[in-house]
């Protein structure tokens, strides 16, 4: 049968039983083939294609070596990209950090209605933790929490061509205290989760229909649940990925948190060994345990 049908494709990084970390297409969910059978060595071999689905539609015409999902090791799906961040970009998010802290609450109202959006650097490719590894929590915080986020695969000349799960690990006290301390707040180590699949070939317009789903469970039991959806990001993709690309440049594309639309109660802090369940329909699910670092 051809693959004409397949128009929507989910691309990741595994470790194969030999070690090797190579690219990944599954179409279907048992099983993932090896791109890497094919000469894709990395994911801007697919990410930079002027049309990645019918690229991979084209590849998958060979036989690849294909693996059955549950015996491969999924690894975040980033090469060299870097990963950056927007905040303050759903209603809530904004609501949470103004009564975090009546210092900056004003830089918090403002931005939300600002032209310019927030963007801050989250993570260099090479310290991204991927799926089933743990996130960390800060030994000199006692307010940490999960952001669910929707990621944008940007490619270098700035367009979003995929999609893919990501939690922007926030220290809420530290953020809280001063503006200025809010890279210690977001940027330590595996303060970064991404993965497992990227999507590719969803207009903006569909994945703004997706729900973003979060669930955190202690000893077994949910300690936290919550939900929003992508269509309440107060920005359109272009826009963020427009600001981001101003006046630079990302020779290898890069990777672009869109803001959390779940904020756990004020009472509420992750503690180790807590797991982390982020699902986003259309994507599927990225499940991290919780550790401190
Ligand atoms: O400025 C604070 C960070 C905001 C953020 O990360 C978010 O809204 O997701
Ligand atoms: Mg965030």
């Amino acid at each position: 049968m051809g693959r004409e049908h397949l128009t929507i494709m989910k691309l990741c990084r595994f470790l194969t039983a030999d070690d090797q970390a190579v690219v990944g297409l599954s179409l279907d969910d048992a099983t993932v083939l090896d791109l890497s059978t094919a000469g894709v060595e990395r994911l801007e071999s697919v990410l930079e294609h002027d049309n990645p689905v019918r690229l991979l539609r084209e590849l998958t015409e060979d036989t690849l070596r294909a693996h059955l999902i549950q015996k491969v090791r999924l690894l975040a799906p980033v090469d060299q990209q870097e990963v950056w961040a927007a905040g303050v970009t759903y209603l809530r998010s904004k609501k949470a950090r103004m009564e975090e802290s009546d210092f900056s609450a004003t830089a918090y109202d403002k931005v939300y209605e600002a032209e310019r959006p927030e963007l801050f650097f989250k993570s260099m490719p090479a310290k991204v933790v991927g799926p089933g590894e743990a996130i960390g929590i800060r030994k000199d915080s006692k307010w940490n929490v999960p952001e669910p986020e929707l990621a944008l695969v940007i490619n270098s000349r700035g367009k979003v061509v995929g999609y893919t799960i990501g939690n922007d690990m926030s220290s809420r006290d530290i953020e809280g205290e001063n503006l200025l301390y809010l890279p210690q707040a977001k940027i330590y180590n595996r303060s970064c989760a991404l993965g497992p699949w990227i999507t590719v070939g969803v207009s903006e317009q569909n994945a703004r229909s997706w729900k973003i789903q979060l669930q955190i469970k202690r000893d077994g039991r949910a300690a936290f649940e919550g939900e929003t959806s992508v269509g309440q990001i107060k920005r359109s993709f272009e826009d963020l990925a427009g600001f981001l690309f101003r006046s630079q440049s990302f020779p290898n594309g890069a990777v672009l948190l869109t803001g959390t639309g779940i904020v756990p109660p004020d009472g509420f802090t992750l503690r180790a060994q807590d797991s982390v369940r982020i699902n986003i329909s259309g994507i599927g699910s990225l499940e991290n345990s919780v550790t401190v670092v």
